[in-house]
């Protein structure tokens, strides 16, 4: 148990160690295209105040799926090639991150203040997250523009970015500032929202990209991956919205802004599911708005509600649902279970 986890920290290190030398590859171009000074010095505080920081689930979990996909075939170069994915994915959730604090009016971000927030930044932080996502290809190219699945994993990019704005916009029109109206939240319509803009690129992504790297070619083990991804990724949006209400700021290293921001939460859908008529007009006349006595009365009916309990026999049911749908992993077609109960391992019952 000790080794597993010492072994666990080695891993991490290295792949954290991976990074300055990559973002160093990005200021490179930078100085092949002659940038001015000062357009280096901001890209160099943007690649290092955005993209390490953070957890490492997603990026670290290419490099674990390799691993298990591979066992003790597994070789140097494997491992970099990983590692690199793994920061791809990094840099794809920090222009998703970058972007989505301008759009949820977020105030801190990973323990900071968020990127947009800073001084002489403002909505520059806009063309920053292009310029994050644009890393992505500039690496892709690289390292693996002569493997043979070069299209593949410059498609499944592609495709799973637009899936996650489809999320963020369903997010975004779901919750507008100015009229409230919950008779437009839906326990479907959350899910529907989760799945696109979380589960896609948090999971299917690093899994579907260490599956390319080994070589899977069998279309029903990308199937069968996602199917238990994407409702892992669910309970993980859900903790996540859990958290924003109940996770203490000094350590999620972020401050909720789901009730002011009037959005569709899994706990609003809970409230929404059991208030009586004298609790749904508390939630009518103080969700969403931009006042911290209204977020409070909501905070005290979640109270009154429950609201904690069900969150938390929602998390006991989810864990035993997902773990009997690992169980049922046919391993014959290129995948394994492990591959899943390894990211289990990693967010559940999480804090942060
Ligand atoms: C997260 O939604 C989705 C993306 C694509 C960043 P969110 O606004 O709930 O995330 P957070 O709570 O981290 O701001
Ligand atoms: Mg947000
Ligand atoms: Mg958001
Ligand atoms: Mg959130």
């Amino acid at each position: 148990m000790v080794a597993v986890k010492l072994q666990k920290e080695e891993n991490r290190k290295a792949f954290l160690d991976l990074y300055p030398a990559l973002a160093e590859e990005v200021l490179g171009e930078l100085r092949k295209y002659n940038m001015p000074e000062d357009a280096y010095e901001w890209t160099k505080e943007n690649l290092f105040y955005n993209v390490p920081g953070g957890k490492l689930n997603r990026g670290l979990s290419v490099v674990d799926t390799i691993r298990i996909l591979k066992g003790d075939a597994v070789t140097e170069d494997d491992i970099f090639k990983a590692s690199v994915l793994g920061w791809l994915v990094e840099f794809l959730q920090a222009f998703f991150l970058v972007s989505d604090d301008i759009m949820d009016a977020s105030i801190t971000r990973r323990g900071q203040p968020c990127w947009y927030k800073k001084d002489g930044v403002g909505m520059v932080a806009i063309n920053d997250a292009f310029i994050l996502e644009s890393c992505i290809y500039i690496f892709l190219k690289k390292y693996f523009k002569a493997t043979d699945y070069y299209v593949e994993l410059i498609e499944l990019f592609h495709e799973v970015t637009f899936q996650t704005e489809l999320g963020q916009l369903c997010d975004l029109i779901t919750a507008p500032e100015d009229s409230v109206d919950l008779s437009k939240f839906s326990v479907e319509k959350h899910k529907f929202i989760v799945i696109y803009k979380t589960a896609f690129y948090s999971f299917y992504l690093p899994v579907a990209l260490a599956m390319l790297m080994v070589g899977v070619k069998n279309e029903s083990a990308y199937t069968e991956a996602r199917n238990i991804l994407i409702p892992l990724g669910e309970y993980f949006q859900i903790q996540d919205d859990y958290l924003d209400c109940y996770g203490d700021p000094a350590f999620i290293g972020k401050i909720g802004t789901d009730i002011q921001d009037n959005k569709c939460s899994w706990l609003v859908n809970q409230a929404l599911a059991k208030a009586n008529p004298e609790q749904r007009k508390v939630l009518d006349e103080n969700y969403g708005q931009k006042n911290a006595e209204a977020e409070a009365k909501i905070k005290a009916l979640y109270i009154e509600l429950n609201i904690e309990e069900t969150y938390k026999a929602y998390e006991e049911k989810s864990f035993q649902e997902l773990t009997a749908l690992i169980n049922q992993v046919d391993e014959s077609i290129g995948i394994k279970k492990a591959v899943f109960t390894e990211f289990m391992d990693k967010i559940y019952k999480r804090t942060k």
